[in-house]
């Protein structure tokens, strides 16, 4: 399924370029537009939901290998050693503004809890 009006089904179906690090059938990762951290990587479903923590209740092996390519990507990305944050914005308190579920995957620098 898609959301004819999501940026990130847009991004998944070729419709506007992106930055890709890694894909599969299912997910593809690609490089935020605008990084606030040295790495900083977004991991999509291909299929369209709103956020993880629908995923979480809808989808859970789908949201599995979310996690895994962005482990992965973590490695490729060369912050395995060093660290890194996984983080995903549910709804809009948490900051989200695309809502397309997206796992960010940050690291190559401290971080602290406000980024
Ligand atoms: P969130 O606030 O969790 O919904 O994060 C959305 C992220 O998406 C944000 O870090 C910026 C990124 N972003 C927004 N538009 C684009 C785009 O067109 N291309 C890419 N690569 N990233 C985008």
């Amino acid at each position: 399924m898609t959301d004819a009006d999501c940026l990130f089904c847009k991004i998944v179906a070729g419709e506007i370029p992106n930055d890709t690090v890694a894909e599969t059938d299912d997910v593809l990762a690609f490089r935020d537009i605008a990084p606030k951290a040295p790495v900083h990587v977004l991991v999509v479903p291909k299929r369209h939901s709103t956020h993880a923590g629908e995923m979480a209740e809808n989808d859970p092996e789908l949201l599995a290998q979310v996690m895994r390519v962005g482990a992965e990507a973590a490695r490729s990305e060369g912050v395995e050693e060093s660290g890194y944050r996984f983080v995903f914005n549910c709804g809009g308190d948490s900051g989200q503004e695309v809502f397309h579920t997206h796992l960010h995957v940050m690291g190559g620098r401290p971080l602290t809890m406000g980024v």
